[in-house]
């Protein structure tokens, strides 16, 4: 449905019938009774390439992720934030590190993967295709970005593909101190002058739609919940991930006297779910497929540390590095 990038022309629910019928039935009978797939493990071409996709646009969301944040290192306001930053922009880069490792164990290398995100044939998580213009915007990723983040991978580390679950769980851990954090920083501006207020307040109209689009596209178009949902690969669906965020932050955002950039915006106590204006689904596929306002400044950036690090990988594969021993 969403095409251009990375889509899978193989991942159809038809490639199912040229699996074998008996090893298909055993698998899917491990995922209902709650076991996890280990990489050795048999299954279908489908699960391996969806979760290939899928785990690899998450760790390049990460490294990606660290960059709108990473250009507030050296204009954090004091040397603690500074320093609280820069372990945070570190720790995204190292989750990177932990599902690369993951996606790894299905197949694809490291390599390829790196070189489909900076020819643009992966996709990565929208909202990094923004421009973080204020010190606010870097407290809005830490506090609010963080927060529906950990909203999906705390679902899907319940889910079915061991290597992903295992690294999820880690990310969690050290994400709930960058909730920690970016929540302080937005309380210090919350409660600050007018002007630091306005800050925020202006943060939150710049970053609130792409904040919507973060969960996926709603349910009724999304391409591949259904298969993922009946993998336990996702364990709950884009609409009902943005319900969860909504329910969680909305009462934190409107108790520090913030107003939402959407006048629809209420909760329906009779369904018990969040009614909003429905988001802009052409921007959002714009900018997942090329077209947001820093998508070639980022991938340029990553292309470039790929060209300044290559000489340390050739020289890591060099046959004289057998030689050396690690520090005694
Ligand atoms: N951005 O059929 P669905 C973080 C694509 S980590 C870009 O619904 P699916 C940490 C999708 O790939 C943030 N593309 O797809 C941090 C597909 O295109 P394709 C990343 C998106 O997979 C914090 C098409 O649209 N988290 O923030 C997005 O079932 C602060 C159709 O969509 C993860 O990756 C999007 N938002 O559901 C770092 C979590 N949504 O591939 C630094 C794992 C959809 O067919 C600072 N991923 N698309 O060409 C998931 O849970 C799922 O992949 C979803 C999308 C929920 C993102």
């Amino acid at each position: 449905m969403y095409g251009g990038g990375n889509t899978f022309e193989g991942i159809k629910t038809d490639s199912l019938s040229q699996e074998d019928p008996q090893k298909l039935a055993e698998f899917e009978a491990r995922i209902a009774r709650g076991e996890k797939i280990e990489p050795g493990d048999w299954m279908p071409d489908m699960y391996r390439k969806q979760l290939i996709r899928m785990i690899e646009q998450h760790g390049h969301s990460e490294i990606i992720g660290a960059l709108p944040e990473g250009t507030w290192i050296t204009r954090a306001p004091g040397f603690k934030r500074k320093l609280s930053l820069m372990a945070k922009v570190q720790d995204e880069v190292g989750h990177a590190q932990l599902l690369y490792s993951a996606a790894e164990t299905l197949g694809k290398s490291r390599e390829q993967m790196l070189d489909d995100l900076i020819t643009g044939k992966s996709k990565y998580s929208n909202i990094f295709n923004y421009p973080a213009f204020t010190w606010a915007d870097s407290c809005f990723i830490s506090w609010l970005v963080d927060a529906g983040a950990i909203v999906n991978q705390l679902a899907n580390a319940k889910g079915s593909y061991g290597p992903y679950c295992r690294a999820l769980e880690r990310i969690c851990a050290e994400e709930s101190f960058h909730l920690k954090y970016g929540h302080h920083c937005v309380i210090y501006l919350a409660s600050g002058t007018d002007k630091q207020r306005q800050m925020f307040q202006e943060a939150l109209n710049r970053w609130w739609a792409p904040m919507m689009h973060f969960f996926g596209p709603s349910d009724k178009i999304s391409a591949h919940t259904e298969v993922l949902m009946k993998w336990k690969v996702k364990m709950s669906t884009n609409d009902d991930q943005r319900n969860q965020f909504l329910d969680m932050y909305v009462p934190k955002i409107w108790e520090l006297g913030f107003t939402i950039p959407d006048p629809k915006l209420k909760k329906n106590t009779e369904t018990n779910k969040w009614e909003y204006t429905e988001p802009d689904w052409e921007e959002f596929k714009r900018v997942i497929n090329g077209d947001g306002p820093c998508n070639k400044e980022r991938l340029e950036v990553r292309r470039i540390a790929e060209e300044r690090g290559r000489w340390v990988r050739e020289a890591l594969k060099s046959p004289s590095m057998r030689y050396v021993t690690p520090l005694a």
